[in-house]
């Protein structure tokens, strides 16, 4: 009958897996021939609603690389993966993980980031997880890039803003998939690109001490050189290994108007729009007129070489991929914003928020992904979401209802969206094992099923436990996400 000619649940061989990246769990910063990075001279955020990612000056630059210690700089410690990565896929395989998405360091491989010959000890690394994950049959999904380039490239170029660095970005890639492509079917290049805006941690470029508009104006620049190196990136893919498939990846932050004002839904528009430029650009492989617009009304120069935009249109990306842990809200002539690394809107009082204050919003997941799919028609993929939380270790358990509530609320409308007909290769949930926080640098803000024995101080013993939300996601993905619920 045709009213019942609609998916009904997640697909046969749909990806259900976890994401995390190389400089929060890694460790080892300075083992086996590799280069420091920019996320390795982030120091921890003085309060919970604070982000210390960004605050990276030329001054705390120089004491961060004259400092040969982890103690303030918690992504140099991660949690030893890079030690226990047999002891995490196992724990991963034994959930029933189909995919797992990690990304490689850069300068693990190009210790100074653009190096003519690879770090052998950094691919073997590499090789040895790949080795791991095969024996368990967990598909990979590859970041290229996720916030930890070599330093030595902000030393040298300035980061992202120097458009030199977009050749030593694709002779890394060009390496690394010529080395790893045979194995991995899924890549991303740049994760988060729209969170470039922000800064040092995206871009790898000091601009703390420019004005407001000087800054906005590098920014932009840094992020048109990564739109073509991921261009760039997904010809090389494509080349080599014609079946692979590589995504871009964006911090999808859905915005409502603030009312049913016409000033408010306009300005929420305008706000959706800047966030999903980036991928409009991945996907139709050019720059919206709305953006050109917005660059001239704000005397915003992008500099583009002649063959910069035939690169864009000639090379785009097969899946969208994004993160969504929360939505904001628009007012046409706002003051208010919402605290924590997404922020960039009011609040919402609809909604309730994380201890960090992100504003959880399931139902926001499927309208995003039908918004998403409406303008794209192109294979989605929810790379991130979770959870932070501070949990309590007691007699040796974990009891994380509240995780497994907000990933069950999460998963429900997922599964809507698959019947309202849009097309999702899998689900990642951010942080299956906890480690270091992003935007805070903490380790007491925890996201995984495996809890880790380590404080914000680097002190513990690494030990991993599973939490009570291991159990219940081994179930929802032993039962194609059939059963979501939580028995214990
Ligand atoms: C995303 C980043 C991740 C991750 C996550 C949670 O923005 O891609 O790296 O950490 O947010 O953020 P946080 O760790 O700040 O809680």
């Amino acid at each position: 009958m045709y009213q019942e000619n609609y998916p009904q649940s997640f697909p046969a061989g749909f990806l259900w897996g976890g994401a995390t990246a190389a400089n929060q769990i890694e460790g080892a910063w300075n083992l086996a021939g590799k280069g420091l990075t920019t996320a390795e001279v982030v120091k921890k955020a003085v309060s919970r609603k604070k982000m210390s990612m960004d605050e990276v000056n030329q001054a705390t630059l120089q004491e961060a690389i004259a400092d040969h210690t982890t103690t303030s700089y918690p992504k140099r410690r991660g949690i030893d993966f890079y030690h226990h990565y047999a002891e995490d896929i196992k724990l991963f395989a034994e959930m029933g993980f189909k995919v797992y998405r990690f990304s490689i360091a850069w300068a693990r491989i190009l210790p100074h980031g653009d190096d003519e010959q690879p770090n052998q000890a950094g691919l073997a690394f590499y090789d040895r997880v790949l080795d791991e994950l095969e024996k368990y049959q967990i598909q990979p999904l590859i970041t290229l890039s996720h916030y930890e380039m070599p330093l030595d490239l902000t030393l040298k170029y300035n980061g992202w803003s120097d458009r030199r660095t977009i050749a030593a970005f694709n002779h890394y890639t060009k390496i690394v998939f010529k080395h790893f492509g045979k194995r991995v079917k899924y890549w991303l290049t740049f994760n988060e690109i729209n969170t470039g805006t922000w800064g040092f941690h995206a871009t790898g470029a000091l601009d703390q001490d420019l004005p407001k508009q000087q800054q906005l104006q590098l920014r932009y620049q840094s992020l048109h050189h990564q739109l073509v190196a991921s261009a760039l990136a997904t010809k090389q893919l494509h080349e080599l290994y014609p079946a692979d498939k590589i995504g871009c990846m964006l911090a999808r932050m859905q915005t409502y108007p603030a009312s049913p004002k016409p000033k408010d839904v306009r300005a929420a528009q305008l706000a959706d729009q800047k966030n999903l430029f980036f991928t409009d650009v991945q996907v139709r492989g050019e720059y919206p007129a709305f953006m050109n617009r917005y660059f001239a009304e704000n005397n915003l120069i992008i500099k583009m070489e002649a063959n910069d935009q035939a690169i864009l249109a000639t090379y785009p990306v097969d899946f969208v991929s994004f993160s969504y842990y929360m939505t904001t809200v628009t007012e046409s002539d706002q003051d208010g914003t919402t605290v924590g690394n997404m922020a960039t809107g009011g609040r919402n009082p609809y909604l309730k928020e994380s201890a960090w204050g992100w504003q959880i919003d399931p139902i926001g997941l499927r309208i995003t992904l039908n918004e998403m799919w409406d303008r794209y028609q192109k294979p989605l993929f929810v790379v991130e979401n979770g959870l932070g939380a501070q949990d309590k270790l007691v007699a040796g358990q974990v009891h994380d209802h509240y995780r497994i509530d907000y990933l069950r609320q999460h998963i429900v409308q997922m599964k809507e969206a698959i019947k309202d007909g849009v097309k999702l290769l899998g689900y990642t949930m951010w942080g299956p094992i906890d480690l270091i926080s992003f935007s805070t640098s903490e380790m007491s803000k925890r996201y995984g099923f495996i809890y880790v024995d380590q404080d914000d101080q680097g002190r513990g013993t690494l030990k991993r436990i599973r939490k009570d939300s291991f159990y219940w996601y081994q179930k929802v993905i032993a039962t194609n996400g059939a059963d979501l619920s939580d028995n214990h």
